[in-house]
């Protein structure tokens, strides 16, 4: 089903009616009430079909309405997640830090960011659905895109050089165990921040803009 040909097709039905029934006094109110009137007529329809195949149509439901902004789409790849105009690849294999952040950057990416609590929600939220519907076991962790290893304590961003602002170190982390933990992961059960060194090997998060192309 593709919800935005119904999004269209209510967006017709809603400016005919405007244009052809309503009277005028009401007609200039109408551009701020469009976008109520399309989700009133819609939302009906779209809770009808959201029954029927709940998960499918969610997962393309919250791809296109969530990400269409101002005229434009924003798409992720197959087997992304979109999240805050930005695309997320969760990987299964695990690898060294410095072999992770290969791959990303293979993939026009690069290991993600977690800047703010919205972003830490976002991976925690998709952490517990992988360890509970995917196997990976709780205490599994994610190589992150950030590391001190230019100078000890002053944890930077790889991709931008920036320092890190947001935390969610676990407790006692980071412990720079042996002086040799220099790349930041999160995971375990309380999907909170380690710092690994560069033999470590966990899977990874990686993280690209999306992509853009205007709507038809
Ligand atoms: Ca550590």
């Amino acid at each position: 089903m593709n919800f935005f040909l119904i999004f269209i097709f209510f967006t017709q039905i809603n400016v005919i009616y405007q244009q052809n029934i309503l009277p005028e006094h009401k007609r200039r109110h109408c551009k701020a009430l469009q976008t109520l009137d399309i989700m009133e007529y819609a939302l009906p329809m779209i809770r009808r079909i959201l029954k029927e195949d709940s998960e499918k149509i969610r997962q393309e439901y919250e791809q296109v309405f969530t990400s269409l902004k101002g005229g434009f789409l924003f798409t992720c790849p197959e087997g992304w997640l979109y999240h805050d105009d930005n695309c997320y690849l969760f990987t299964t294999t695990k690898t060294t830090w410095q072999a992770a952040r290969e791959n990303c950057l293979s993939l026009n990416a690069d290991l993600a960011e977690i800047i703010n609590e919205r972003d830490s929600y976002f991976v925690k939220s998709e952490l517990q659905r992988i360890y509970n519907q995917e196997g990976v076991p709780k205490y599994s962790f994610y190589n992150l895109g950030g590391t001190d290893k230019a100078n000890e304590g002053e944890w930077i961003w790889i991709r931008t050089g920036e320092r890190i602002r947001f935390t969610n170190w676990a407790s006692g982390e980071p412990n720079n165990v042996g002086r040799q933990e220099h790349y930041l992961t999160v995971g375990g059960t309380r999907h909170k921040w380690n710092d690994i060194n560069h033999s470590g090997k966990c899977r990874a998060i990686c993280q690209k803009s999306v992509g853009l192309r205007s709507v038809p």
